[in-house]
């Protein structure tokens, strides 16, 4: 028997009586109802209408390994079975968490062997704040608290991952931009990059870094947080030369690197973690999403040796959620991280899938009057959509071309998400060619209806 059997409209009437969804507007979305999604296996997806959709967002960019994979059903089960919860707190540990550190510690870079638990990318963010500033203290600079990060970043909503994040319609809901937290600009060239070479706009904006250190004074700065490549905020890949020279101002001033792989980790940009993938050596990471690809809420903070060594000194750490270290939840984590190793995901989406994609749609981009740029690495890719190609003008805020887009993909059993004037995708890395060539198929006619409304074809 299937759970919860009701028709679609008896659920869209429930769902308005009782659910108030995130970043929705409620009284838009109960005037039309939800779409209710019923199963789900490999890169597809069904609605309670009984479409089948290809969902190239992996839901929301954390499906890695694709739905409906055994592995990852019976080892929750089991463990669900044999130790459903137990908490971390009080000197008390579980297999299941014991044994996913000792595999984080080999899939992540060199120097990191410490992970500490929570159940989402916020919370972990929290934790990075938390940490950070701790990690001073213990070393008698209790002044180093302010955390600089990027305007357009997303990094959570909790109230601290909301702060350190830079979307400004979150800041305004509530007046929740708590102090400590401030911002420099993205290395987003196609858009803001000007006259500029892409060289000196890279140069430019990672300078910004050193800019604000300077004028807050290092003594005050704790750490710099980022992407390797901004998921959310229109999957936006830095020139070549902003890593590095960020990576020198932290060193050169003693700031600390934090960088958000929720995202980018476990396979997303064709290596195990964004970092390797843009040559960053960071001293936190913060893990989610694909760490158990979305099947149970799981997330992590990755400590670099140089952090830990530092907080063994300080004493308690005054921090903790009841789900750190969650049995069933690392239990899924462990048989998701041993699923993208058996298949050899990583290196399938380096050498194969990820530059069939990006290829794809780079040659789309070349015959389609739409995409002004193509952006992304391995499996997370973005069309940037532009009224005028060759003089580079942009749609004005009525158009919505984004939104359009994304409703024609929706009605053509497409997942692609709009950000902005972009449409982003983020497909399971289990995708198989074939379902590549759908996507390109299904993303020219959506673009070829997006032309049409605007008077364009
Ligand atoms: N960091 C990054 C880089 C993220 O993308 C989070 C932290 C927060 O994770 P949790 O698990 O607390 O949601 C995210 C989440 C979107 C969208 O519209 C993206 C996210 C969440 C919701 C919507 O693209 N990313």
């Amino acid at each position: 028997m299937k759970n919860f059997n009701r028709n679609t409209e008896q659920w869209k009437q429930l769902d308005r009586s009782h659910q108030i969804h995130p970043f929705t507007d409620p009284a838009q979305l109960n005037a039309k109802g939800t779409r209710v999604i019923i199963k789900a296996e490999g890169s597809y997806i069904w609605d309670s209408e009984g479409n089948k959709i290809l969902d190239a967002m992996a839901g929301l960019w954390c499906v890695n390994v694709g739905y409906g994979r055994s592995e990852l059903i019976e080892a929750g089960n089991r463990q669900m079975k044999e130790l459903p919860y137990y908490n971390s707190f009080f000197q008390t540990s579980n297999p299941p968490q014991i044994e996913l550190g000792r595999l984080l510690s080999e899939v992540t870079p060199e120097g990191f062997d410490h992970f500490f638990y929570s159940s989402s990318g916020s919370e972990a963010n929290d934790t990075v704040v938390r940490l950070v500033r701790h990690y001073w203290e213990v070393q008698g600079k209790p002044t180093k608290k302010v955390i600089i990060s990027r305007h357009n970043a997303y990094h959570g909503s909790t109230l601290a991952a909301t702060s350190l994040g830079g979307m400004k319609y979150m800041h305004d809901m509530g007046g929740s931009l708590l102090p400590g937290f401030e911002h420099i600009n993205q290395p987003h060239w196609y858009l803001e990059g000007g006259d500029l070479s892409e060289e000196e706009f890279g140069l430019s904006r990672a300078r910004e870094l050193e800019e604000k250190i300077l004028e807050l004074g290092a003594e005050n700065v704790a750490a710099f947080v980022a992407e390797p490549i901004q998921g959310a905020g229109g999957v936006i890949v830095p020139p070549d030369n902003y890593w590095p020279e960020i990576q020198r101002i932290c060193t050169a001033y003693d700031i600390l690197l934090a960088v958000d792989e929720v995202i980018c980790g476990f396979g997303r940009t064709g290596k195990w973690f964004g970092s390797e993938t843009m040559g960053i050596r960071p001293d936190l990471m913060t893990l989610a999403k694909g760490l158990s690809s979305g099947y149970l809420p799981i997330s992590a903070v990755a400590l670099h040796q140089r952090v830990v060594g530092v907080l063994m000194e300080g004493g308690e750490i005054n921090h903790g959620y009841t789900y750190s270290g969650h049995p069933v939840a690392s239990a899924v984590a462990i048989a998701n991280i041993n699923f993208i190793r058996d298949h050899g995901l990583v290196e399938m989406v380096n050498e194969l899938t990820g530059p069939y994609l990006q290829e794809g749609f780079r040659q789309l981009a070349e015959r389609h009057r739409l995409i002004g740029e193509v952006r992304g690495r391995g499996l997370i890719c973005a069309i940037q959509l532009v009224k005028d190609k060759e003089q580079k003008i942009l749609f004005s805020k009525d158009e919505d071309v984004g939104n359009r887009c994304r409703n024609h993909c929706f009605d053509n059993n497409l997942i692609m998400r709009a950000v902005d004037q972009s449409m982003v995708m983020s497909p399971p890395l289990t995708i198989s060619i074939s379902e590549i060539d759908e996507l390109l198929e299904k993303a020219e006619r959506c673009l070829d209806l997006t032309a049409r409304d605007l008077g364009l074809s």
